[in-house]
């Protein structure tokens, strides 16, 4: 069954796999699947069309034959399900990576958000350096509490998981503004994330849309 996602037909990032699309191709990436981007504007997001698939407006969609789901976190928990190679066999432990998963969107991903919202949208108010040492505080207790976890483990739970693929997808929007390095352990997992062939070829083919040149190899 093809399987077909959207994406922006331009991201604000420019190419920098910070819009949430990497995930999905990474995850697909991962397991091996081909599949079909369709490309959207910001008008073309909000029309009856596309709400009809994604309530909220948004990218990514994921359509695999009947089935048409929105939301990251289910995108990628569904790729790991139907697909091998994200999800370990063992029910406990794939229960525990499915936990990271939503570790990652629900107590990782809101903090970050806020801080970058933070950062790009409240500095001109008037109220924004007061508030800044508390939305910094707020990010920091989770990634103090992930980093101990980690340690000096490569992954969160023994192989590379689903858990991982959503956690270093999250931490990757602290990359640009460096953040990341005062948690020195998760700056290294998030760069073996990155190494990951199946990373490099979903960033590499959301660059190429970016920047309008095909990905090389
Ligand atoms: N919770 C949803 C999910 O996980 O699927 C969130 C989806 C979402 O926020 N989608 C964004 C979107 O469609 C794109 S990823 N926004 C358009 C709109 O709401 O009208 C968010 C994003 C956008 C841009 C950058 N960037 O340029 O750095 C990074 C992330």
């Amino acid at each position: 069954m093809p399987i077909t996602i959207t994406a922006f037909e331009r991201s604000p990032d420019g190419g920098k796999g910070l819009a949430r699309d990497t995930r999905v191709r990474w995850a697909l990436e991962e397991v091996g699947q081909p599949y079909e981007v369709r490309l959207l504007s910001f008008g073309a997001m909000k029309e009856p069309a596309h709400l009809e698939l994604h309530p909220f407006g948004q990218i990514p969609t994921y359509e695999e034959g009947d089935l048409a789901l929105f939301e990251t976190g289910a995108i990628v928990l569904h790729i790991a399900q139907r697909y091998a190679g994200l999800l370990p066999a063992d029910d406990n432990a794939r229960a525990r990576a499915i936990a990271w998963m939503f570790a990652a969107v629900n107590t990782v991903e809101p903090p970050i958000l806020e801080f970058q919202n933070a950062k790009l949208f409240e500095r001109d108010k008037s109220w924004s350096e007061e508030r800044l040492p508390l939305v910094l505080d707020r990010l920091r207790k989770p990634l103090d509490r992930l980093a101990a976890r980690l340690g000096s483990a490569d992954w969160l739970e023994g192989a590379f998981s689903a858990g991982d693929l959503m956690m270093v997808s999250v931490l990757l929007r602290l990359k640009p503004s460096g953040f990341i390095n005062e948690f020195p352990n998760l700056a290294a997992y998030l760069a073996r994330g990155e190494a990951r062939p199946a990373y490099q070829r979903a960033f590499a083919a959301q660059l190429a849309i970016n920047t309008g040149t095909p990905p090389s190899g």
